[in-house]
């Protein structure tokens, strides 16, 4: 108890800024993790393994598949980086945990085995996880589509339209059915309105890997497509209204921010991210679309995202490369 109180002090006195390692709270932050990522009646022993999916040794990643009642299991594995609170800890009670490997001169290597509670995983469990959820964690082989706004109301909205991801986590969480204590900032306008709060990918404990998302309440927004000037009163709101949200809870500045939409999403409902300027899963120029260069272009040409061809990748099982590959045989 007394090293959490310790925790929960520093976090208290760290004062976030630029690239920051600070603690936010670690101990609520941890218990929220739990809360989220758990079902009562899900651990890890009781689900087998089937196989890796993927893995990632530059973000210290493994996506697994696994089988839990006979229903499949998608789970993520990821080392989580260091904040100064963690680094402190390290060194406070790393007594006897050193493993020399060799030492040259004034060089040594060594494992260090610390205490399991400064080498948590973060652990994402999606149960029951559906075929879509396997293939899109699976290790595939990627090409770009250019999507002309024909191809767009041809091939990619029947197919977006036929099988989407379910999108209830969502109205879980604008209806406030769950992570209403993660909420970092609500509008409740019904046209303009959003709530901001951690993104899934983000343990919430150090400032350097920063990543919230930002979800409309306007509920008929699919994507990027269907953005123009009517959206963009909303558009605004969310951007001047989540960064000082964050310039308040985690003192970053708006440049200190990357703000943008996927293209293609996951999940069809409008939802910004924001994340601190690191290389976040989805960043890329193929995907990341920035908010401020949307609400000028729609600024310009207001049908802007009706009329341009947009760019992007698709995984080679995914139905959507057979169904431009069967129609534009490319
Ligand atoms: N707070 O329940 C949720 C929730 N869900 C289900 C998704 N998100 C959630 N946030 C909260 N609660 O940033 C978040 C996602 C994502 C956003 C949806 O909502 O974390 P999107 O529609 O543009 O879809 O955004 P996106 O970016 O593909 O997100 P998703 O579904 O997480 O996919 C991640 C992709 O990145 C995968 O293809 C995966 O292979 C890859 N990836 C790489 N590293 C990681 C990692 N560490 N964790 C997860 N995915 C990773």
């Amino acid at each position: 108890a007394d090293v959490l109180n310790d925790r929960e002090s520093n976090a208290k006195r760290a004062k976030l800024s630029e690239n920051s390692n600070e603690a936010l709270d670690l101990r609520s932050q941890q218990e929220e993790e739990v809360t989220i990522h758990r079902k009562a009646d899900l651990n890890l022993s009781a689900i087998k393994f089937v196989r890796i999916l993927n893995d990632s040794p530059l973000n210290k990643s493994v996506f697994v598949e696994g089988l839990y009642n006979g229903e499949k299991v998608v789970i993520i594995f990821e080392k989580t980086p260091f904040s100064e609170a963690s680094v402190k800890q390290l060194l406070e009670r790393g007594d006897n945990s050193l493993k020399q490997h060799f030492h040259n001169d004034i060089y040594g290597d060594y494992t260090t085995f610390p205490n399991p509670e400064l080498n948590g995983l973060k652990t994402t469990i999606i149960h029951p996880a559906t075929e879509k959820h396997i293939e899109k964690y699976s290790a595939q082989q990627l090409f770009l589509i250019e999507e002309s706004a024909e191809d767009y109301a041809n091939i990619t909205l029947p197919y977006i339209e036929s099988t989407p991801l379910s999108i209830d986590w969502v109205y879980n969480i604008l209806e406030h059915k769950s992570e209403t204590d993660r909420i970092i900032f609500e509008d409740p306008d019904p046209e303009l309105g959003f709530i901001l709060l951690p993104d899934l990918k983000w343990n919430g404990q150090q400032t350097n890997d920063l990543y919230l998302v930002a979800i409309c309440h306007k509920r008929n927004i699919k994507s990027l497509r269907d953005l123009n000037q009517q959206h963009l009163p909303l558009l605004r709101n969310i951007q001047k209204k989540g960064t000082e949200a964050i310039s308040k809870k985690y003192d970053l500045k708006p440049s200190e921010l990357r703000i943008y939409v996927h293209y293609q999403p996951s999940f069809y409902h409008l939802h910004i991210h924001f994340t601190a300027l690191f290389d976040a899963p989805g960043s890329r120029v193929e995907r990341a679309h920035l908010l401020s260069t949307i609400i000028n272009n729609i600024e310009l040409y207001g049908d802007y995202y009706q009329k341009s061809r947009l760019t992007f990748a698709v995984r080679k099982n995914d139905a959507l490369f057979a169904k431009f590959e069967e129609l534009k045989k490319f």
